[in-house]
């Protein structure tokens, strides 16, 4: 199944991409960059039944990505930025165990990072259970800091629809499933893939991080064709040169602070292609 950009901002069957985007913003979140990025090609074909791995940044009241499409046995980590003062976010599947409502599959564990002990601190998860997996924040849940993993197959007690047992803010903040599958679900997965290359430099491995951004940039080859198809020339080069920017910076600073700010200035400039094509 494809998603395309005029479903998305079509005001039919799922308004609220742009009402989501908007509550983002008063609550002061968009200039994070979070959210969309544009489509890129299926991951599972670059994957080659490779298990992947995924990094998931806990923010200030965010996940970023808000969610991504994994095939089963690729591994989710979720990480807290450096720059948060205080440790106090989890990802916490919603399950009965943790006072919620069940939304992810029923033969699935109970799954949650619980507290982080100190700021830094990261939290992997292999996903062996197809189907969706809904998570949140146990402080902020009502804050809407929620988030998806998309399994493989959209099943599961998680297809309920939204207002089954989620706050009314994380209503507005869960990306849909159709969100996940297809073009733009890849948008969730680079940014994970973002993440995950700027990842090793959080624990001072600068020339790792470089190296899994090569690759990722080499990956690129494989899976950008199809997302180019969507845009105008211009924008082509413009994704070039903001990947070629952040490239630059990568390579050329030692400040893991500076990398993270233009990590999430290219994700910003890929989301906002989403809703200007
Ligand atoms: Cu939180």
């Amino acid at each position: 199944m494809t998603f395309s950009l005029s479903q998305a901002r079509g005001a039919g069957k799922h308004p609220s991409l742009i009402s989501r985007r908007k509550f983002l913003g008063n609550i002061g979140l968009l200039s994070a960059g979070l959210l969309l990025l544009p489509g890129c090609k299926r991951i599972e074909t670059l994957a080659q039944n490779q298990p992947q791995t995924y990094v998931v940044e806990m923010k200030d009241l965010f996940y970023d990505p808000l969610g991504l499409t994994i095939n089963r046995g690729d591994t989710v980590i979720w990480v807290e930025p450096p720059e948060l003062i205080q440790s106090r976010h989890t990802a916490t599947a919603y399950h009965p165990d943790f006072d919620k409502k069940l939304r992810i599959p029923e033969d699935a564990p109970a799954w949650s990072s619980g507290f982080p002990e100190e700021v830094g601190d990261s939290w992997g998860h292999t996903f062996e259970t197809v189907g969706l997996h809904d998570y949140f924040c146990i402080p902020h849940e009502t804050d809407g800091m929620v988030g998806r993993i998309l399994v493989e197959e959209v099943s599961g007690p998680g297809t309920q629809p939204l207002n089954v047992g989620i706050s009314p803010a994380g209503q507005s903040i869960m990306p849909f499933v159709e969100e996940l599958q297809g073009p733009v679900g890849e948008v969730f997965n680079f940014q994970g893939r973002i993440n995950a290359a700027t990842f090793p430099w959080r624990e001072d491995e600068r020339t790792e991080a470089l190296q899994r951004w090569e690759t990722l940039l080499a990956e690129s080859d494989t899976y950008f064709p199809q997302f180019f198809e969507r845009l105008s020339e211009s924008d082509i080069q413009q994704v070039q040169d903001q990947i070629a920017a952040f490239g630059e910076v990568m390579t050329s600073t030692d400040s893991v602070f500076v990398a993270l700010d233009a990590a999430n200035d290219l994700k910003g400039f890929l989301e906002s292609l989403v809703y200007t094509v």
